[in-house]
């Protein structure tokens, strides 16, 4: 039986392997939305070495001031959606993909907006995961983050209430001081017993004034690779 700790090493290892893989679909020329996280960050770095080591001339949009600053310290370009108001692919991660549907819990890392913009924007959005992350029902695992402005709060998770979450608590910092966002607003984390109906449910949490977006990404996936530890698999809705 292997350790916990040589499980995780290996679980990275397959997750690094797979976002190199991720970034063999990234051709000269393209513009690249670049995602946030653990996994994001291994494939900022695979895309930074073929950028040193083969010269592929690309251009990113980070959807974090991290991935920003990673991108950057790796001489990987950045653009803006001035410039390039559609990118060609974006690569990310994600808390939860459902079997099937590949629809997707995103925003743990606290930068759902930007990555919504970003995969919205994308004509082939690739998600990696580890197998850990597949779950057959949303909001089994992770809560469903929803993104607000400040003012107003309260009320907003008064209404989060009635679309049927049991908590929604603003996330904080490990400092105890609230998380605000990278476009200055704050995350409401939202326990859902079940989520019998995504789609009804994320049409009714954007409905709410107030509400910037929120963390389910619905019919937005292209493919997800699966670092698992018999290998990789590739699903496709
Ligand atoms: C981003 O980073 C988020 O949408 C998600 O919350 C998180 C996943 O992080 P990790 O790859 O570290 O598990 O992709």
């Amino acid at each position: 039986m292997l350790q916990d700790s040589a499980i995780q090493d290996r679980v990275a290892q397959l997750k690094r392997e797979a976002a190199r893989h991720a970034v063999t679909y990234i051709e000269d020329g393209m513009a690249v939305g670049l995602g946030t996280g653990s996994t994001a960050k291994f494939m900022i770095d695979a895309l930074g070495e073929r950028v040193a080591k083969e010269g592929l001339r690309i251009r990113g949009i980070p959807t974090s001031e991290a991935s920003a600053e990673q991108a950057k310290g790796l001489n990987i370009p950045i653009t803006d959606f001035a410039a390039d108001p559609f990118l060609d692919i974006a690569i990310d991660g994600a808390d939860e993909v459902q079997r099937g549907s590949l629809y997707l819990v995103k925003g743990l890392g606290g930068a759902l907006l930007r990555e919504k913009i970003v995969a919205a924007s994308a004509r082939r959005f690739v998600i990696i995961v580890d197998e850990s992350k597949l779950v057959d029902d949303l909001g089994t695992h992770a809560p469903i983050p929803v993104e607000i402005t400040p003012w107003g709060w309260e009320r907003a998770a008064k209404l989060l209430g009635d679309t049927g979450a049991h908590a929604c608590k603003p996330r904080m910092k490990r400092d105890g001081n609230l998380f605000i966002t990278d476009n200055g607003n704050m995350i409401l984390d939202c326990h859902y017993p079940s989520i019998d109906d995504p789609r009804g449910l994320s049409q009714s949490i954007i409905d709410i004034t107030g509400v910037v977006d929120h963390g389910l990404f619905l019919g937005m996936t292209s493919e997800v690779l699966v670092a698992g530890l018999h290998g990789i698999d590739r699903l496709v809705p």
